[in-house]
């Protein structure tokens, strides 16, 4: 099984947006592993960011990530990344697919309410950034045998 890290962001936090999200990935089947609001340190967002240090909106997206806190999660299921970032849409809110969350809720491309892990190299990165250790937690979801046929299970 794979994880994935996704941030409710300011503006997501500021809708009201958080219940709404987290239903909708745990009705998915997705397994919530970890969860706490946080504040972004500069350090952090650096590091987070650092494909995007030399755009011109890098100052501009550091200050909106940091002007309230932020909802972290770490989800976890079968090639959860990639079913993760389709839920979410594209980056520009306003063309984003209905059915996903940009799609239904946004209409920006800087305050698209959500990051998600872009791939499963990243979110390990990204996981190692905003969790500690003692913040993951192992436990048994009785519905996987729903969810999943056991091949699928033991992947
Ligand atoms: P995504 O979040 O869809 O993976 P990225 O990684 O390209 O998109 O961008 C990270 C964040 O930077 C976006 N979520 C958005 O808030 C902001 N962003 C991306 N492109 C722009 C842009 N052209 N102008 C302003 N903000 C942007």
């Amino acid at each position: 099984m794979e994880r994935s890290v996704v941030l409710v962001k300011p503006d997501g936090l500021q809708r009201g947006l958080i219940g709404e999200i987290l239903h909708r990935f745990e009705r998915k089947g997705l397994k919530l592993v970890g969860l706490k609001m946080v504040s972004l340190s500069d350090v952090l967002l650096d590091e987070w960011y650092i494909h995007h240090k030399d755009r011109p909106f890098f100052p501009s997206l550091k200050s909106y990530m940091q002007s309230y806190p932020v909802i972290a999660m770490l989800w976890e299921g079968l090639e959860a990344t990639s079913a993760i970032r389709k839920m979410i849409g594209v980056t520009k809110s306003r063309d984003a697919e209905p059915g996903t969350i940009r799609g239904d809720f946004g209409m920006s491309q800087q305050y698209n309410l959500i990051h998600a892990s872009e791939d499963s190299v990243n979110a390990d990165k990204e996981s190692s950034l905003i969790f500690k250790n003692d913040e993951i937690f192992m436990w048994d979801k009785m519905d996987l045998s729903s969810i999943y046929v056991e091949e699928e299970r033991n992947r």
